[in-house]
């Protein structure tokens, strides 16, 4: 690292820190790369286009040949938020993306529908923003979901509760100490576009040059929260559907964007489903009271479902144990389960698919 930020010219270097370069990033820099190109942030995605950011400002760009090549599924694929290797062409006019630096974090659930690949929600995100409403909106099990994929992916979490201006005091309280009951460790923070009470707080967690990520349904407000943020109309928000309070998905792609105090912020499309794939780990961090219990179980593989001498069962019955917990738990346990058993077998077949094609080659050349 250090031999990497001595060839870099200082006041690049300090650009390229604005735009949230910091030394786990730098760690995973190859030197050897680095010496026929420069560092670039990407800001959006557009299928195949690009936009990027670097130490000069942003241009457009597109990924060499090789790159595209080589990727085997969407996670080889530059996302927004990757630290990448670039080549400029004139004068900013188009850069090459030639390759991705490690990540320091991956967002990513599994594609909608029934593909079982994964989609990259954004990468290098230091804190995520679960963003609910405080109406119909408002569900504890979604909120498990959300926070099993950042524990998961070892982003802080920090959990906003939209449109206090549609509840009585006592309502917001009750609904905020729902969640610290459960998550003692996680903040939460109500507050409202309309009356602007909370936004002095949010305000004070962006941290400049950190990488903030904004995720919800959609309509919970989160394009509004940033026009506040920005202190003008920057992007295009609508209301939502007045029978079920539903949201129009009126973002339609991630950006990021930069705030004047230098805080760095991800915008999203709201989601309709978040699949999660393979997050065991994040399942027992939000589920720690189970985790917990599991420990006592007489099986060391107990699945807490049918077991005799479970741990996890007896404190249902003992209704130590929130029984709507227990169940999401259960849930998105089978889920993930059953996401990464999907997916590992079409990535299994992808490799054997990709064995034939060079088994076929092979055979041709021979009978040539
Ligand atoms: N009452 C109230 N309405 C709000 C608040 N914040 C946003 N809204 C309204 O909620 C609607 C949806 O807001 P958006 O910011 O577009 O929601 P979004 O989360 O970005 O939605 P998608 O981009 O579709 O994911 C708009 O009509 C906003 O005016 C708030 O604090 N209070
Ligand atoms: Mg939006
Ligand atoms: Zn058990």
């Amino acid at each position: 690292m250090e031999k990497v930020i001595k060839e870099m010219e200082a006041d690049i270097l300090k650009e390229l820190e604005k735009l949230g370069l910091d030394s786990d990033i730098l760690d995973d820099i190859d030197d050897q790369i680095l010496a026929g190109h420069h560092l670039a942030r990407v800001l959006s995605v557009d299928r195949e286009r690009f936009t990027i950011r670097d130490h000069t400002g942003e241009m457009p760009a597109e990924i060499t040949g090789k790159l595209m090549f080589n990727a085997g599924s969407s996670l080889d694929y530059p996302a927004v938020g990757d630290w990448v290797y670039v080549q400029v062409f004139d004068e900013g006019g188009l850069a090459i993306i030639s390759d991705i630096v490690s990540r320091k974090t991956i967002l990513k659930r599994k594609s909608a529908g029934k593909s079982s690949d994964f989609q990259v929600i954004g990468t290098n995100i230091d804190t995520a923003f679960l963003m609910q409403s405080l109406d119909e909106n408002y569900n504890l099990r979604r909120l498990e979901r959300f926070l099993v994929m950042c524990f998961d992916a070892h982003i802080k979490p920090v959990v906003l509760l939209s449109k206090s201006d549609l509840l009585t005091e006592e309502e917001i309280e009750e609904k905020a100490e729902a969640i610290k009951r459960i998550y003692k460790d996680v903040e939460v923070a109500a507050f409202s576009n309309l009356n602007g009470s909370g936004i002095t707080e949010i305000r004070e967690l962006l941290t400049p040059a950190r990488t903030f990520c904004l995720l919800g349904s959609s309509g919970v407000g989160k394009t509004t929260l940033l026009n506040t943020l920005l202190g003008e109309e920057a992007f295009k928000t609508a209301e939502v559907r007045e029978k079920d309070s539903r949201g129009r998905h009126t973002t339609t792609r991630r950006e990021m964007i930069f705030l004047e105090n230098g805080a760095i912020i991800i915008d999203t499309p709201g989601m309709r489903e978040l699949g999660n794939i393979g997050v065991e780990n994040g399942i027992g961090m939000a589920f720690d009271e189970i985790a917990d219990l599991s420990r006592n179980c007489r099986f060391g593989d107990c699945t807490h479902t049918t077991e005799k001498g479970c741990a996890v069962l007896e404190a249902l019955q003992n209704e130590q144990l929130d029984p709507k917990r227990y169940d999401n738990y259960i849930k998105l346990m089978k889920e993930s389960q059953f996401n990464e058993m999907t997916y590992l077998e079409k990535r299994q077949k992808d490799k054997n698919f990709g064995k034939m094609v060079k088994y076929v080659k092979k055979i041709k050349k021979k009978n040539r």
